[in-house]
């Protein structure tokens, strides 16, 4: 039986745009109310999922929301005869909250999620969690709509199960799969599960970040584990280091990623490094450990450039490559440390792929924030629905839906716009038949 990694991508949104939401997201809150274009950042994230078809990742898609979200904006007293009084309203009470209920978030799939493959869980099933994201409002409207289309994207329940989100409170506050990684020897053979967490809700005094918020706790991540039948014994928690949280890494995914046997990470990234370290150490025979310093790459680099919000995949000859973003090559420090990085023979990262993800990238979403790993096995792969599984030919029909339904421009006055919702509701009412999702979206049911 042969096992892979999917990564599914979320597919960009048409509401794509920069509002600053994001109180501890560096990028989000520096590029507040440029103009964004959200066709670009559609095609941009497109290109990536199709580059890595094309080198034989298997790469899905998750489909965007529809916004603004109207059902919100009743529930929120913006009464009137039609959408567009509702959101001509709300515009005028705070362009703010409306830019909320108008985010394209749903697009950082890592966030959408977290998922436990087959081997790791005690009933064989492969497990699914959509996040709260109970810390940003304009995330917390998420998880039902996200929940909705993971259940017709990962389709057969003979293979998945699916969980509802934790309670929406801060105290269970989860991001998924950002702050999530799977090790492994094979794919195929029981994982170690590592989650990072950003601070303990019920114990007072705990070490925790004191400027910007710590979006996951450790109860979190632990009901997360109870949920998807993991093995104690190989479930490790991690708490993330304060002091970077204040420096603008909002999930564990900004300053390490995982893959099979092998942890990259910047030393600063946890407050115990060697206590984790070591833990993830004794579950292996082999395992490697690759630790950038500070004086090799700052904090702050590592946060404009995103060198660690990167995938690492596994390459056919036991390699990995390293899919980082354009932003990286750009960083004179970032980028020597990759280019002596692969010329270490040692450690198994052997190739570095560049991704132009600029729009995502100016909202602090790269690479790795767009994609939700899976792993699956044969059949268990024919049980997702295939119309979500990229093709040349599902390439070249989102290309074109893209092109005929997204603004190649987007401010925050424009989303008071009533077109762009109508907008929005056609380019996803194709959407669905494109995808074979049936009826997902508040507009169809
Ligand atoms: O939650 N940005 C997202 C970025 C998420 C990145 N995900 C991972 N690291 N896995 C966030 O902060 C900005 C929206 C705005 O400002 O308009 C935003 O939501």
């Amino acid at each position: 039986m042969n096992w892979y990694e999917y990564n599914f991508d979320g597919l960009i949104g048409p509401t794509h745009n920069y509002s600053g939401l994001s109180l501890g997201n560096v990028a989000s809150m520096t590029n507040k109310k440029q103009v964004a274009n959200p066709q670009q950042a559609c095609l941009q994230g497109l290109k990536k999922m199709k580059d890595l078809h094309d080198l034989g990742f298997k790469q899905g898609l998750l489909a965007p929301h529809c916004r603004p979200h109207l059902g919100l904006l009743k529930q929120l007293g913006f009464s009137g005869s039609n959408y567009a009084e509702r959101i001509r309203k709300a515009y005028e009470y705070s362009p703010g909250l409306l830019a909320s209920l108008s985010s394209a978030s749903a697009m950082w799939t890592a966030n959408a999620a977290t998922i436990s493959p087959s081997p790791d869980t005690r009933d064989g099933k492969i497990h699914i969690t959509p996040a709260n994201l109970v810390n940003k409002f304009h995330r917390f409207i998420e998880p039902e709509v996200t929940s909705r289309i993971l259940k017709k994207t990962f389709k057969d329940d003979q293979y998945f199960t699916h969980h509802s989100p934790l309670p929406s409170h801060e105290n269970f506050g989860d991001e998924g799969a950002a702050n999530h990684t799977r090790f492994c020897n094979q794919y195929g053979e029981a994982g170690v599960e590592f989650f990072v967490y950003g601070r303990f809700a019920e114990i007072e005094n705990s070490p925790a970040p004191k400027k910007f918020p710590a979006r996951q706790t450790k109860e979190a991540s632990e009901a997360v584990a109870r949920l998807h039948q993991l093995y104690p014994e190989k479930t490790i928690y991690a708490q993330q280091n304060p002091a970077v949280i204040d420096q603008g890494v909002f999930h564990n995914d900004v300053i390490a990623v995982g893959n099979r046997n092998c942890l990259f990470y910047h030393e600063q990234a946890f407050l115990n490094s060697e206590l984790t370290c070591e833990s993830i150490a004794q579950l292996f025979n082999e395992f490697h450990f690759i630790k950038v310093s500070t004086s090799a790459v700052s904090v702050s680099d590592a946060v404009t450039s995103y060198l660690f919000n990167s995938q690492l995949l596994s390459l056919p000859n036991g390699k990995m490559a390293l899919v980082v973003p354009e932003e990286s090559r750009q960083n004179q420090a970032v980028w020597s440390y990759l280019s002596q990085l692969t010329q270490d023979h040692s450690q198994p990262i052997s190739e570095v792929l560049v991704k132009d993800v600029k729009q995502s990238m100016k909202n602090g979403g790269g690479p790795a924030c767009l994609r939700l790993r899976v792993v699956l096995n044969e059949s268990e792969a024919r049980g997702v629905n295939p119309k979500t599984i990229l093709t040349d030919s599902l390439y070249t029909s989102l290309v074109s839906w893209a092109k005929k339904h997204y603004r190649e421009e987007l401010s925050e006055q424009e989303l008071a716009d009533p077109l762009l919702y109508q907008e929005c509701e056609t380019a996803l009412d194709e959407l669905t038949q494109i995808l074979d999702l049936g009826s997902i979206y508040d507009f169809q049911l």
